[in-house]
Parts: structure tokens; C-alpha cells; sequence
């Protein structure tokens, strides 16, 4: 008899949980269409701060990941996030800058000196956050 009443439990967990996974695999497609589950990048990339470019100009990097912006150029720089999310100020020749992204999302910068000078950072949801979606886009700060 409980072990009857047992096995009933376990299937309406199993089934809850089956559930569970398809509505976040649909809250994903819904939220992230054209932006593929991708394959953890470094926990740091770097890219290359020249007079007047950022190179690459674009890169894309897996949530929790850090950018950092190193100056190779003569003159001095700033990464510059559009939105303000970041802002290195004057990096001088040989000096990096770095930021860590926490949120999924298209990031477009300058240099706010040389404001020809543009870059995007675009972060992706790792394959293994997939399942921790909802924290993932819960409200921060
Ligand atoms: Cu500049």
C-alpha cells in the first residue's frame, strides 16, 4: 500500500519536473531566439586596445566571463560601455581595464576620446546555466 502511494509520488515529481525543463527550454527560445546555448568561453578574453581599434571589434563571451582591455597603442584609450554599465577612463599605454559580465545581452562601447572607436561585447547563457535560467535573469541590484 505505501509502496504504491511511493511509486504515485515519485511519478508526479518526475512528471513535474519533465515539466519544468520544456517551460524553461520555452521561456529560453522565447527570451534568447538567435542567440544559441554556447560552450563556456575563458573566465577572461582579452582584447587588444590600438590606435584607433579595438580588436576584435566584437567579441562574445559566455556569462560570468571577464573582459579585459589592454592599451598596445601610443596614445591613451577608454572602454567605454554606451549604457555606462563600465567606464575605464584614461588607460594610458600599457595599462589594462577589466569587467565582468553578469548579465546575457549585447554590450556596444566606444572610446569615449575617440568616440570612432566602437566595440560590442555580446554574452551568451552558457550550456550549463541553461537549467538556472530563472536566477540567471532574476533582477539585479
Ligand atoms: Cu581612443
Amino acid at each position: 500500500m505505501s509502496h504504491t502511494i511511493w511509486r504515485s509520488t515519485l511519478a508526479k515529481v518526475l512528471a513535474t519536473s519533465a515539466l519544468a525543463v520544456v517551460a524553461l527550454f520555452v521561456l529560453y527560445q522565447a527570451i534568447y531566439a538567435g542567440s544559441p546555448i554556447r560552450a563556456a568561453t575563458p573566465d577572461v578574453v582579452d582584447v587588444a586596445i590600438e590606435d584607433f581599434l579595438f580588436s576584435p571589434s566584437t567579441i562574445t563571451v559566455t556569462l560570468g566571463a571577464a573582459v579585459r582591455w589592454t592599451n598596445n597603442g601610443f596614445f591613451a584609450h577608454t572602454t567605454t560601455a554606451q549604457d555606462l554599465l563600465w567606464d575605464s577612463g584614461a588607460l594610458t599605454s600599457g595599462n589594462s581595464f577589466t569587467h565582468t559580465f553578469n548579465q546575457p545581452g549585447t554590450f556596444d562601447y566606444v572610446c569615449s576620446i575617440h568616440p570612432e572607436m566602437q566595440g560590442k561585447v555580446i554574452v551568451e547563457v552558457e550550456a550549463t546555466d541553461f537549467l538556472f535560467l530563472p536566477l540567471v535573469l532574476a533582477p539585479q541590484e
